[in-house]
């Protein structure tokens, strides 16, 4: 018999500027209470470019950071606290591929986005990687 061990797990989860604008946080918010997972933080907001340019820290100096950052800032998110089973791994088969183009139907952005630069959501992509961005758009307080 092979055991897998799951893990109760957080991740960030957020709806993107394009995302809100195109008036996707209901279908994102139902796709993820359907799943069974629980939101323990969630916010409008319009994030500070500080707060993205650390959010995205490791795409600076690459050709599309610029371009990122600006997007990113352009209008309201949807900033979420998700918990689950395998969450992390789970809302990023959620998600979908980064790139639409190589998206599978049924996934967020398969259904839903086109290209990569606006790609309806971001979902955090290790453990370590949860923590750090939790860290970054939550108090603690603000967890429930
Ligand atoms: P993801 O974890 O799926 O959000 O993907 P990455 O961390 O690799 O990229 C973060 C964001 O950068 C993507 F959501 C879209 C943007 N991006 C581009 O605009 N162009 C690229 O070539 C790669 C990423």
């Amino acid at each position: 018999v092979k055991w897998r061990v799951m893990a109760l797990e957080r991740t960030y989860a957020m709806v993107k500027p394009d995302g809100v604008k195109r008036g996707l946080v209901g279908e994102v918010l139902r796709r993820l209470e359907h799943k069974g997972f629980k939101i323990v933080g969630m916010k409008l907001m319009q994030i500070p470019r500080a707060t993205a340019e650390e959010h995205y820290g490791e795409h600076r100096g690459k050709p599309f950071f610029e371009g990122l950052v600006s997007f990113i800032t352009s209008g309201p998110v949807v900033a979420m606290v998700v918990e689950g089973e395998n969450a992390i791994a789970e809302w990023r088969k959620m998600m979908g591929a980064t790139n639409p183009k190589d998206a599978a139907p049924g996934t967020l952005r398969g259904d839903f986005a086109a290209t990569i630069d606006e790609n309806i959501v971001h979902g955090s992509d290790a453990p370590e990687t949860a923590e750090r961005e939790i860290g970054i758009f939550f108090k603690p307080e603000e967890l429930l």
